[in-house]
Order: C-alpha cells, then structure tokens, then sequence
C-alpha cells in the first residue's frame, strides 16, 4: 500500500480549507465542480510535493532521459488513477464521505482530456504510467489541443459530432512553464552564405509561431518518480496593439493571430488514414521543432556543449511517423545553431532516434508532397534532401541500377517526402507492436529496408497498464485478487497467473461471477442514466469497443446480429443465451462507409428492439460518445470480447488486453495481438475463427475473391444483405445503406469487392458464436474460461512492454528512490 504523510484528517483540513479561500463557500453550498477543484487541488498538492524532490534528483543525477514524441496522449481523467499512485483511494473515499461527499459524483466532474484518437494515443498514456511506476526517466511530448477529439452524439441513428472543449473549466494537472517557451518559424527562404570558408545557412522572412509548455506531471504507483507530460500551445507573437486599433490594422493583427494559434486549436480525428493537410504538417513541425529546442537546451544545461555524449544522455522514441520531422529538425539544430558539422550531426541523430509503426495500412502512411514541404519547411527540407541524397547513394551501392527499388525506399521520390522511409534510415531501431506485425514488417512493408538493415528491426507486444485498466476501473475484482495470491503481482503484473488454479475453485469463481455481476449492474446504471435505456444484467454482455473502421469489421458482428434476427424470427423453436451486443464507436467525420456502418448498427438496435420474441433474446445497445471514461465501465463489465479485424490488418489491438484482463473471453481472429492472448490462455479459452494472415495475403494476390459466389450459396447471408436494402430496416429509405451493400458484393469504381472479406469469414465466425453461446450456457465452464483469461493477462501489463523497450532499446537506469 502507497504510504503519505497525506491522512484522512489533513485531506478534510485541506478540502475546507480550499473551499473557504478560492471560492468563500463551505461544503453544503459549494457546487459540485467546486468541490471537485477544491479536492483535486489537494491531490495536485501532493504531487507538486514530489515533483520538486523528483527535480533536483534529476539535476544531481544528470541520467538518461528518454522523450516520447506522439501527436496524441489519450490520458483520461486523472485524479482517481493519481490517488491510487500517491495514496490509497480509500483514504480519500473515507475523509469524503465523513465531509458527506460522494467521490463518485466528484470523479465524474472531471473532464476528460482526449487528446487522441484511439489505440496509438492511449498506448502512449498507458506507457507514461509504467515509465514513472518504473522509476524510469521519461518525458512525454505533444500538442495542447485547445478542442480533442470530437463528443458523439446519436441522433436518429446517425453520428453527430459536437467539439469537445475540454478546458473550459481550466485543467488542475497542468502548469505553464513559460522560461521554457521557444518559438517555430514556418516559411521564408534561406540565404546561404559563405563566412570565413564556412558555408552558413540563414532563414529569412520567416513567420514566428510562439510555443508554450504545459507540464502535467505523471506519478508512478508508490513511487517518488514523477514524469512529466509537456503539452505544447501554439501563440502569436504579436499582441492585440490597440495602437492599431484606430489605423484599422486592428482586423488584420486579429487574422494573423489567428493563424498562428489555430495550430494548436484542434485534433485531427483521423484514425488509420492519411491526409496531406497543411495545418496537419504545421501541427507536426510545431510540436517538433518546440520539443528538440527543448531536448537541446536541457541538454546543454546538464552536460555543456558535449555533443557526443548526446546518445548516451537521450532517447528519443517516434510514437508513429507523425513526430518524423524531429529527426531533420535535430540536424538543422545541430548544424546551424550549434555548429556540428553533417557527419558528426548525422551520427549523433542516427543513435538517439528509435521508431514505432504502429499500422500497415497503406492509407495511413505519410507521405508528404514535396512542395509543401519546401514551402512550409525551407530549412527542413533542404536537410531532407542531402539525408536523400546520402542514403540513395548507399542503397546504390546495395542496389546498383535497381531504381525502382531505391525510388521505393528513398526519403524523397515522385514528388513526395516519405516520413516512414526517413524514420527507418535515421533510426537506429524500428518496431512493430505485436509478434505479427513484426513480421509483417519484415517480409512485406518494409521488405527491401530489412534486407539491408537487419539488425534495426524487431517486435515488442504493446501493454496497457494495469492500474487503471484492472485496479481503478474494477476495484472488487483487485480485492479478490488480492485475497486469494496477496499483492505481488501489483509491482510483477506476471505474477497473476498464480490465479490460475482458482479457476478450479468453485468458490473463487462464484466471487468472480458475483463481481461481473456486479460491474453489469454497473453498466446497466451508466446506459439508463446517458441514454434512457434499459438492458437486463442477466443477459450475456457482448461488447465490441474500438473506433470504427472497416477493417475493424463491425459489420461482421452486425450482420450476424441480423442472421441471428433472422433465426429467432422464422424459427419459432430457435433459442439462445439471451445476450446484449454493445458497440462503442466514434467515426472519423469524413468517413462515409463508417458512418453507414453505425446507422446500420442503430437500424438493427429498433428492428430488433420491436419484435416481441427478438427482444426476448436480443438487443443491441449502441454506447454514445465511446471514450476512456466510458471503457472503464463498459470493459469489467463484459464477458465476450469482440475482435474482428481481417487477419494482418490490426498491428496489435489494446482493447483486447483489456477485456481479457477484466475476465471476458475473446472471440476473434488470428490478428495482432491477439495471437499472444491465445498463446496464453490456449486455445480451449478462446474462439478463433477466419482466414489466417498468409492466407489473406495470397487473397490479395490471386484477385480472385468473389463474395457474390457466398452470397448466392449461403441463404443466411443473402437474406440479411438484402434487408439492408429492401426496406426491412429503412422502412422509410430503403436505399439508405446502398453503398455499404455494394461495396460488400460489388465493389465500388474499380475497387475490389468485401476487401475485408466480411462475407469470406463470416461461415467460420457464425461458428465459434454457436460454440461460445453452447459454452456460455455451462456456468462452470464458463467461469473457468474467465478466471484463466484475468490470470493469464499478466504478460500483457505495459510495464513487461517498457520492460522490453527498456532493455532492447532505451537503456535508461532507474531513478532512486528517495526516502
Ligand atoms: C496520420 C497523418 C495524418 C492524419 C492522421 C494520421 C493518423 C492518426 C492516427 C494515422 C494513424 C493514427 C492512429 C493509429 C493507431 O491508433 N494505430 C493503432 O495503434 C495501436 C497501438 O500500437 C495498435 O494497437 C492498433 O492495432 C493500431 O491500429
């Protein structure tokens, strides 16, 4: 158990204290969000404690420090998951409750920073929490988005989206630290000149973005570490002049304010999916650029001017391509201001920069058109462009006359910058997330790189961290744990797997099925008090969560909902465990066929909703507004996990840790990481189905795939296809959902027909769900499959992943720890 000096009687002192100075009220008439500012300021009080020992420990020290560069952080709230890291949550529920306040109802006034779009940003929250539970040194690196992702709404079955202004109440966990402000400069030219024989390259007739830092620090669980998350806020320079005012400038000083601070005013909802956007390079560059100045500055603070010590004092990992640009930045800082010359910069950048990928989707890699680049970046692009030359010359020699190939891997062809290709060449180590990505990586994505480059490539399996994603979002399942194997596995999450013999205990497994139980009623609660509706927690909980998108293949699950419809309806001796489907999902705007996909899903939620005997066994629930604070109760909450994706397509799936972690048994394909969970639990607590990734692949290549040859076979299927589009679920528009069901038989403008083969899989998926409902129905059975999956999710805590990165990549010694 954490230990403080912080007791129940000095958080009471210290709340009314709060209150009575910041807002001149007592308890009884403090509002709600008062009350949550006044008892977060408290937490925050204890961090700012740490914080400062954590500092000067730094300084005296001088060790290594890792920066973790991502364009998204998805960190959820923060105070329940900081309470648990400092103190002990029960100290807090106890000085609350003695004060006659809920914590629940004060956790839920905290607003959820979500600056980020799914699986890469949250990834990056999950790492920060295991670097500084690890006592290793780690700054995360981002953008301050003024308005995160978007809040979703349903309305008549159809996404709306709403922006999320977060700040508006102000954020507790951070603080501006202006010595640190720096600025970007976007555009111009470069003047080269020649002084003293030495060449010089001077930007000129630049426009100057300001960057200001907010620090959020991140506190280890029961540890004096504290990381520190530094959000980057774009301002102008320039400040409204009232001088201007009269002349009529004023309009125009308004405008180029503007046009700075928009930088930093929103996140990109994409997800998976590449658009060469301008704002989004200026996004990148921002933060970069801001981000090594920094790294720089620290740097020379701490050791001088020794820059060939540089690697050994700095880690600088790429979370994706997106912070690409911090590798040209790092020898533009390098040259120009500090004087290195090309080699000696190049060798430096080529040790201190390590690069994850974290997709194989084609649509999702960067590539930048070459002019914009020039434009944008002068400077920047001119260091692109001798990094090009220098590399094709060495591919040459690899590769003599083989232009194709060069042209391929090089930094910039065919008039566009490729980010993936320059973060390989400058890297000294590049990893895919899960076993099978990482091979996919090697044999195909970037095939011709590991010919020549071997010794770069490898594959660590992400992690989520179990503090929040067992301990706060199901804490009755913690104690259990707790009382049947104590509490090592908190500090050695592998250590869960001494759970496994439970499995065998009816009576363990009788509290194991009361605490799901319970977190359904939870569920349940949380779904009638947001969105008016009723689900019966005796009805198996069915859950698939993660953005939508359809290689995801939500529209697996959906039409197989509809067969299943479809059996109740015209078999009147057909039953099954009644079970409620929930689908968490946000849409990237512009994704047409995705926001199809989430009107079919409600369509089918009424249908079914207005059948008297479907409803006895069915129901679909479509969760508004998916994000981490939702997860948190919708995954203790759920015994079968939803992981569909078209084999090869996931790189690694986190969501499915999740589930598993909090005892729901996985239905999915062999894709991502989902091949490691059905490694460790085996493959009696777990159904796989579908086509394999080699055999995806060689689909792809003969192009010879026809789902309409299913279709006219398989009577299930044609008959829930052609209710998509003969009025049973659009009464109104029968043609709603014309595209979607073209684009699964027929294919669109030349493009292949199902290319996630929905209809190829779907024989095989119907399957396993017949199989799952049988074991379903056989309690024990059952039960055992669920203890197994908690036991055996050790290996997936993310601090066995910062572990690996650690060792194979980082080397970052561990802070001490102060007494
Ligand atoms: C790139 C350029 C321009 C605009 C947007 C983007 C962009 C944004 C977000 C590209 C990709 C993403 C997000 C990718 C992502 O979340 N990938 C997921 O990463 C997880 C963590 O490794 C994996 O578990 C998932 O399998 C993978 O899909």
């Amino acid at each position: 158990m954490p230990t403080t000096s912080f007791d129940k009687e000095s958080i009471k002192a210290s709340i009314i204290g709060k209150l009575q100075r910041y807002n001149g009220r007592t308890i009884q008439d403090a509002s709600q969000q008062q009350i949550y500012k006044a008892v977060a300021s408290t937490v925050r009080d204890q961090i700012m404690q740490k914080y400062l020992i954590a500092r000067e420990e730094r300084k005296a020290t001088k060790s290594k420090r890792l920066y973790y560069l991502s364009v998204e952080f998805l960190m959820g709230r923060s105070m329940y998951c900081n309470m648990l890291n400092l103190v002990s949550t029960d100290v807090y529920r106890e000085a609350l409750s003695e004060l006659g306040i809920n914590m629940d109802d004060v956790l839920r006034e905290e607003p959820e920073p979500g600056l980020g779009n799914g699986g890469l940003g949250r990834l990056a929250a999950c790492f920060l929490d295991s670097l500084s539970s690890l006592d290793l040194p780690a700054m995360g690196c981002t953008i301050r988005y003024e308005y995160g992702l978007f809040r979703q709404k349903i309305v008549d079955g159809q996404q709306v989206e709403l922006p999320d202004s977060w700040l508006d109440n102000g954020n507790t966990w951070e603080m501006a630290v202006m010595d640190d402000a720096c600025e970007v400069h976007f555009g111009g030219h470069v003047d080269t000149v020649e002084e003293d024989g030495v060449t010089r390259f001077i930007h000129r007739d630049y426009n100057t973005v300001e960057a200001v830092p907010y620090d959020m620090p991140i506190v280890g669980y029961d540890t004096t570490t504290v990381n520190t998350l530094r959000m980057w806020s774009a301002r102008s320079p320039k400040r409204i002049d009232l001088g201007s005012f009269g002349q009529g400038k004023y309009v125009q000083a308004t405008e180029e304010i503007e046009l700075a601070e928009v930088i930093s005013k929103v996140l990109y909802p994409e997800d998976n999916h590449y658009e060469g956007k301008l704002l989004r390079l200026k996004q990148q560059y921002f933060f970069t650029s801001a981000t090594l100045q920094y790294i720089l500055k620290d740097f020379k603070k701490l050791h001088g001017n020794n820059f060939a010590i540089l690697p050994d004092k700095v880690c600088i990992h790429i979370n994706d391509t997106h912070p690409g640009l911090a590798i040209p930045e790092m020898m533009r800082l390098l040259i120009d201001q500090e004087g290195l010359g090309w080699d000696e910069a190049s060798a430096i950048v080529q040790k201190t920069f390590a690069y994850t990928n974290h997709t194989i989707m084609a649509e999702a890699l960067e590539k930048w058109p070459e002019a914009m680049v020039k434009q944008l970046l002068p400077r920047v692009y001119q260091i692109l462009e001798e990094i090009n030359r220098r590399f094709c010359a060495r591919l040459w020699n690899e590769f003599p006359g083989q232009w194709e190939r060069i042209g391929k891997m090089a930094v910039i062809s065919y008039g566009q910058v490729n980010i993936a290709n320059l973060c390989i060449a400058m890297s000294f180590s590049v990893n895919g997330v899960s076993q099978l990505h990482g091979e996919i990586l090697k044999e195909e994505t970037f095939h011709d790189f590991n010919l020549v480059m071997p010794e770069k490539f490898s594959a660590i399996t992400n992690g989520i961290t179990h503090r929040r994603w067992l301990m706060s979002c199901n804490p009755e399942l913690t104690e259990l744990i707790r009382s049947a194997i104590g509490d090592k596995w908190i500090r050695e999450p592998e250590l869960l797997h001494e759970l496994k013999p439970f499995a065998d205990d009816a009576a363990f497994r009788q509290k194991f099925d009361e605490i799901k139980k319970h977190n359904k009623q939870r569920l349940a609660r949380l779904v009638k008090e947001r969105q008016g509706i009723v689900v019966d927690p005796a009805f198996m909980f069915d859950t698939q969560s993660k953005r939508l998108h359809e290689y995801k293949r939500q529209m697996l699950n959906a039409l197989h909902i509809l067969v299943l419809y479809n059996r109740i309806v015209n078999d009147e001796s057909f039953t099954m465990e009644p079970r409620v489907f929930f689908f968490g999902a946000k849409a990237s705007p512009g994704y047409y066929r995705a926001k199809q996909i989430i009107r079919f899903i409600n369509a089918l939620s009424s249908l079914i909703a207005k059948h008297p005997r479907a409803r006895k066994y069915l129901q679909v629930v479509f969760l508004e507004n998916y994000d981490v604070s939702t997860a948190e109760v919708l995954i203790p909450a759920s015994e079968v996990s939803e992981q569909l994706s078209t084999a090869s397509k996931e790189a690694s799936g986190t969501g499915n840790m999740k589930y598993m972690m909090n005892g729901a048994v996985t239905i999915g394909t062999m894709d991502g990481a989902n091949v490691e969970i059905s490694e460790q639990v085996g493959m009696d607590n777990i159904y796989i189905f579908g086509m394999r990734s080699d055999t995806v692949r060689d689909m792809y290549r003969e192009r010879n795939y026809n789902p309409m040859q299913i279709y006219e076979t398989n009577q299930e299927i044609r008959q829930a296809m052609t209710q998509m589009i003969d009025g049973t679920l659009f009464p109104d528009n029968a043609a709603v959902l014309q595209d979607l069901y073209h684009s699964l038989l027929l294919g669109d403008y030349g493009s292949m027909a199902d290319p996630y083969f929905v209809l190829k899989d779907f024989g095989s998926y119907s399957m396993a769900q017949r199989r799952l409902n049988a074991d379903y129905a056989n309690r024990d059975k059952w039960l055992k499959m669920a203890v197994i999956n908690t036991a055996m999710s050790g290996v997936f805590s993310s601090d066995r992943t910062i572990r690996e990165y650690n060792d194979t990549i980082w080397h970052l010694d561990p802070l001490p720890r102060a007494k």
